[in-house]
């Protein structure tokens, strides 16, 4: 091809979609050649920052191993087939046995990158829709659960969580989060690393606490360990030290704020020193940051998934959220606020406030929350017969096998389903099961408006993103594989199915109703054509108090003491032990930056370099077993068991031993030619599915009592 030939190179600026910091894209292009991906400079709230999964985007891309045709199970291997036949079989099977056995025998799992897809949250519930079926799971009940339930109860909408405002905050208190790692969670905060910087520049403080000293404790002005599973304790020692002090300041709050002397007084009954000697915290450790918190002018806690995927989950949560609001942080400049998305899905026309143990599951009775079931159950609703019993399975963009508790159990659950159909771009261990996997287009093939992140931002931004390539022909976006599939079977049980707008054009009716938006006069007059003139996004500016108006409770009312809370606050003061045996040892998990849950391990640029799936073992406790560091160990646990490579590490605590989750390549029958070089084991086949924050019923994957021997 001469010069005059090859394609011009053009900049195409997307979000990236692969974590919730949606960072701003500049990528250049000639033809169908990715030739860089950079973070793009201009970018209201990334401001330039990217991280090397973003460049992994165009191992996605290229990927051999990413499917690209339905494929069909048959007697003989994998067959490739037609969409339209594809989409007819599946329509088919599950039409046909929720006819046979309820609508309930077929149950679906949506994991985690649904949410990162807006396409899977608009048209996602379409699919299943005609067939009514409660037997409703996803990655929400392994995550955010304790987040939204507390949402729900206390501001009245499981979407109302209240982010930190870390650029204009002077003293952040940080429970179980590693952004540096996960560049930050139910707190969409890209350039976490510069932005503790400028914090700590303002003269500001970040107190961590984690049973390991990660690499976001190397930042942090303190670092704490502190025994899992034992956070309840040392938020409960910060509260009544406030409280006994006299130096609650809820200001302003007190006026809409029910329950609040109701939680005191509940929280006043606990004795320091029990509470110092459960977690590992020492008292005056305990007195000193309470003062301190309850001094500082602007002033955030936050919690993430060591404190939610835990037995006291929604318990830790709710006294993390009674210090914002009892020390006055709650809706203040460089507290916690309550983000302003231009799509709002709090204050809208389809808002989906919640509901909680409307129904229970059919074999441990576990709560359903906003209609969906603990996934912790999956398995046993597929393993039990009786009435009711799931017998088939939709999956989208999950690996469950790989990502919830007691993996195995599961893995051997899926193998006897009469018919599993999954949504998924690969061939992995838990795809492997389905009798029809329905790849849909690949991530740069679509375009994108996050529609979930904007709402747990610490700043206020709009950005559509166009798609970079056009897909491919024949292929389906995820929402049009959701929206045939609900016509199909809406079609076979003849009932009525109004087909949907597409994505964009609810996004663009959002915009224009949403508070920046045409139809509210604004002035930033939001609508697609508006995003669309701007691919690099729009600045909406920093968060803004927003209460009472802005509770969803129709009195506008925040509900500090739900009384489903202060039940397990009496349930913990009754379990609460001191110090573990000697002896004790406690599994907790890990991220990497450059690993993203169970998935993009089949990317050799990622995994390349040295090994981190290992166990991270503290020398202590390798000593007093007799192990060496480097040797193989078997890890046992009520659940399970597994047998992986040990490391010496003073990162974590004595009596705590760490494990990344989403590795356990070596599954036999998928597809995964990187991935399965680089195995490792699954943390999750030890954890433990009656291991729960019984509140909510999410799984409880921190904290897993385990024993280690030499293999
Ligand atoms: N022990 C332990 N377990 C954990 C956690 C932990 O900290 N410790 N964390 C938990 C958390 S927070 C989460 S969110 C879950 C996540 O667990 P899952 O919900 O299982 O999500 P992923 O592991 O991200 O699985 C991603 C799947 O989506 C597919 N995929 C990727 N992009 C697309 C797409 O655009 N369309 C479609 N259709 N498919 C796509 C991938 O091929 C892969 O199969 O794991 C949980 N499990
Ligand atoms: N690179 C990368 N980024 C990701 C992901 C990924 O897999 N890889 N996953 C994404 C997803 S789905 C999510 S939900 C977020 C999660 O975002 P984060 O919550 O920031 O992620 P983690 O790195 O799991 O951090 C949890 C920390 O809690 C600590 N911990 C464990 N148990 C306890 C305990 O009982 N108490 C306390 N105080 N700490 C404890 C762990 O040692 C760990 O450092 O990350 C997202 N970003
Ligand atoms: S931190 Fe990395 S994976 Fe997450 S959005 Fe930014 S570039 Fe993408
Ligand atoms: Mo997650």
């Amino acid at each position: 091809m001469n010069a005059a030939e090859r394609p011009a190179e053009r900049i195409h600026y997307r979000a990236c979609n692969l974590c919730e910091a949606i960072c701003g894209l500049e990528i250049r292009v000639r033809g169908s050649e990715i030739l860089s991906i950079r973070g793009d400079h201009a970018d209201p709230l990334s401001r330039g920052h990217i991280c090397p999964k973003a460049v992994a985007l165009k191992d996605i891309h290229q990927d051999p191993d990413r499917l690209r045709q339905p494929l069909r199970r048959t007697a003989a291997g994998w067959e490739e087939i037609g969409w339209d036949a594809a989409l007819d079989y599946a329509a088919e099977r599950l039409t046909a046995i929720a006819q046979a056995h309820g609508g309930n025998s077929v149950a679906s799992y949506f994991g985690n990158p649904n949410v990162h897809n807006y396409g899977s949250m608009t048209h996602g519930t379409r699919a299943l829709a005609p067939l009514k079926s409660r037997s409703r799971y996803s990655a929400t009940s392994v995550d955010q659960l304790p987040h939204q339930l507390l949402a729900w109860w206390m501001y009245g909408h499981q979407l109302l969580v209240p982010i930190a405002d870390i650029d204009h905050c002077e003293y952040f208190l940080v429970l179980g989060a590693n952004p540096l790692a996960s560049n930050g969670s139910l707190m969409t905060v890209p350039d976490f690393r510069a932005r503790l910087k400028a914090l700590q520049a303002r003269g500001g403080r970040m107190v961590l606490l984690d049973p390991r000293r990660s690499e976001t404790a190397e930042a942090a002005d303190e670092h704490h360990f502190i025994r899992p599973g034992t956070d309840a304790a040392f938020l409960l020692g910060l509260l009544k030290t406030i409280f006994d002090e006299g130096l609650a300041a809820p200001g302003r709050l007190a006026q809409f704020a029910d329950g609040l002397d109701e939680a005191a007084a509940a929280i006043r009954a606990f004795d320091l020193e029990a509470l110092s000697a459960h977690c590992g915290i020492p008292v005056a450790t305990i007195r000193r940051i309470a003062g301190e918190f309850a001094a500082a002018p602007r002033a955030a806690a936050y919690g993430r998934i060591g404190v939610s995927i835990q037995r006291w989950g929604t318990l830790s949560q709710w006294l993390i959220q009674l210090l914002n609001i009892v020390s006055g942080n709650l809706d203040r400049e460089g507290g916690v606020l309550f983000p302003l998305p231009a799509v709002d899905l709090v204050d809208s026309p389809v808002s989906k406030p919640g509901h909680f143990a409307a129904w229970k599951s059919r074999v441990r009775g576990l709560p359903e929350f906003a209609g969906e079931l603990p996934v912790a159950a999956l398995a046993e609703e597929i393993l039990t017969p009786g009435e009711g019993q799931v017998r088939a399975l939709l999956t989208s963009a999950g690996n469950p096998v790989l990502s919830t508790p007691n993996g195995a159990q599961l893995d051997r659950a899926l193998a006897g389903l009469e018919f599993m159909v999954s949504v998924d771009i690969y061939l992995n261990e838990t795809t492997r099961h389905a009798h029809l996997i329905l790849p849909p287009t690949a991530p740069l093939e679509h375009d994108h408006y996050d529609l979930i992140f904007h709402h747990f931002a610490v700043r206020n931004t709009a950005r559509y993103s166009e798609p970079l390539f056009d897909k491919p022909a024949g292929a389906l976006h995820d929402w049009e594989i959701f929206e045939s599939l609900g016509a199909r079977i809406a079609q076979r049980l003849e009932v009525k199915y109004q087909p949907a707008p597409r994505p964009e054009q609810i996004i663009d009716l959002g915009l224009r109703g949403g508070p920046y938006g045409a139809m509210r006069k604004h002035p930033q007059a939001l609508s697609l054509a508006r995003l669309r003139q701007q691919p690099g996004g729009i600045d909406l500016g920093p968060l803004q108090p927003s209460l009472p108006q802005r509770l969803q409770h129709g009195d506008k009312r925040i509900r500090c003491a739900p009384p489903e809370v202060l039940e397990e606050l009496r349930r913990f003061a009754g379990e609460m032990r001191g110090a573990p045996a000697a002896g004790a040892l406690s599994l907790i998990g890990r991220r990497h930056l450059r690993s993203n849950n169970s998935w993009m391990h089949n990317s050799a640029r990622l995994v390349k370099g040295p090994l981190r799936h290992q166990l991270l073992m503290h020398p202590q406790d390798l000593a007093c077993r007799g192990l060496k560091s480097g040797s193989t160990v078997r890890i046992r646990s009520r659940a399970g068991e597994v047998v992986v490579e040990v490391a010496s590490s003073d990162e974590v605590m004595p009596g705590v031993v760490s494990l990344p989750h989403g590795w356990g390549h070596d599954r036999a029958g998928t597809r995964l030619g990187v991935a399965q070089a680089h195995a490792g084991a699954s943390n999750n086949d030890l954890t433990d599915e009656t291991y729960l924050d019984r509140l909510s019923g999410n799984a409880a994957l921190n904290g897993v009592p385990v024993t280690v021997e030499a293999a």
